[in-house]
């Protein structure tokens, strides 16, 4: 069976358990905390498995790890393509891959912890400068996607997910991303067409049992702050 080395709330984590899930791929958890001990990530047992000392990584059954969610997701992709993640018109296959690179590559990677810590210990940024700061490079993203989206199906009430009728790629990366922007004060209204896909694809048993909320290594009372 295949583990992935996931944290709760890791956004990076959440997009391969979504697309673990909608490729109903059997998998175990093997749960690292970000925060405790300094950051499980960075002790050597999980170094030993990804240099970058990043979440997550998949290991398969004959001991291969593979780190980089999108291209765990392009692994999966290939190893159980009862699913497709991407769409095999070539046109669509690109819009998708333009939200999920967009948001992976551009949003994601400056709200990590290993910057806010740096902004913290190294700025002195306090929450709320850390808050600003995420706004500021987390809303030109999603402000983009929604203009896509718009551009590309006019017409809101047909959306479902990124790709119209067809889940892809990019809601694996666009779900995550919104738990983030909620969290860091962001309000989905003002993305209509992102929160009209966040309230569909939170209704599927796919997303939910990816949701951070219901992993394992959850908090009983978990804190989403
Ligand atoms: N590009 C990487 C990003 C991975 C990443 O940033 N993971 C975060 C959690 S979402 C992490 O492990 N952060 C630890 C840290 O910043 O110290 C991917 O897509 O897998």
């Amino acid at each position: 069976m295949l583990t992935l080395f996931s944290y709760f709330r890791s956004g990076a984590s959440h997009r391969v358990r979504i697309a673990l899930n909608l490729k109903a791929v059997d998998y175990h958890i093997e749960a690292v905390h970000l925060l405790n001990n300094s950051g499980e990530h960075r002790q050597q047992s999980y170094t030993k498995l990804n240099p970058q000392q990043l979440l997550p990584s998949l290991v398969l059954d004959d001991g291969t790890v593979i780190s980089q969610s999108l291209v765990i997701i392009d692994y999966l992709e290939h190893a159980y393509p009862q699913l497709r993640l991407l769409p095999a018109d070539i046109k669509l296959r690109a819009r998708a891959l333009q939200i999920a690179h967009c948001l992976a590559m551009e949003a994601q990677p400056l709200q990590n912890l290993r910057v806010l810590q740096y902004l913290e210990h190294h700025q002195q940024f306090d929450a709320a400068q850390k808050q600003d700061w995420i706004q500021h490079w987390m809303r030109p993203a999603l402000h983009s996607v929604e203009s896509w989206l718009e551009e590309w199906s006019p017409e809101q009430s047909k959306f479902r997910f990124c790709i119209a009728e067809q889940v892809s790629i990019a809601d694996c990366v666009l779900i995550p991303q919104l738990f983030a922007a909620q969290r860091f004060g962001i309000d989905l209204n003002d993305y209509p067409r992102l929160a009209q896909i966040f309230t569909h694809c939170s209704r599927l048993p796919a997303f939910i049992d990816a949701a951070p909320e219901n992993q394992i290594d959850a908090p009983v009372t978990a804190e989403f702050s």
